[in-house]
């Protein structure tokens, strides 16, 4: 959707560990767009309520959050990343990369970040059952959202250039 932005607003979103700050720290690097994480943006800017037990993280203040997001995204040029998509308003997002990750591969990851029982087991479950692939299916247009491969270093550098392409294209056909 183009909503005359001179750049495009990407969505970065994938279970956790699939790779999406790496992605995106990357592209910032290379393009200059501004990476925003929104789980920093939300601590950044008190919009975590109390703690959530069972899942061991802190509720989000969507909302709060969301008014605190709107004035960065209408210039274009952002790079969102996170493990969420559905609460986002549509119009912000032109590209919606859903990264993916094979199970093996995931649970190393996460593993190594210190991930153990139940928070481990749903989140090698949250991308079995292809969660947040569904969540960009049911709050996009199929059209803007593609999904990238990302186990391998090499793989990592073709999502970069593959991402990087789909700027270049967006910015012929928009601008
Ligand atoms: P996320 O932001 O989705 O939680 P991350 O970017 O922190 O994930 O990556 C998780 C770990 O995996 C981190 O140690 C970097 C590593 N990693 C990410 N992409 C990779 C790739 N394509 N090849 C090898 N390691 C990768």
């Amino acid at each position: 959707m183009n909503l005359n932005r001179p750049l495009p607003n990407i969505l970065v979103t994938g279970t956790p560990g699939v790779g999406k700050s790496t992605i995106s720290k990357k592209l910032a690097e290379r393009t200059k767009f501004a990476w925003r994480e929104v789980s920093k943006l939300a601590e950044e800017h008190n919009c975590l309520d109390e703690y959530d037990a069972e899942y061991q993280c802190p509720f989000l203040n969507e909302d709060k959050l969301l008014d605190i997001m709107e004035g960065m995204m209408a210039k274009g040029g952002n790079i969102v990343d996170y493990h969420g998509c559905e609460f986002f308003p549509e119009r912000w997002f032109d590209g919606v990369f859903v990264i993916r990750t094979n199970n093996t591969t995931l649970y190393d990851r996460l593993s190594a970040r210190g991930y153990t029982g139940k928070k481990l087991e749903d989140n090698i479950q949250c991308e079995i059952f292809e969660t947040l692939l569904e969540e960009a299916q049911s709050s996009y247009k199929p059209e803007i959202i593609m999904q990238l491969q990302n186990e391998t270093p090499e793989q990592l550098q073709e999502n970069i250039e593959k991402i990087i392409e789909w700027i270049e294209r967006w910015k012929e056909q928009n601008i």
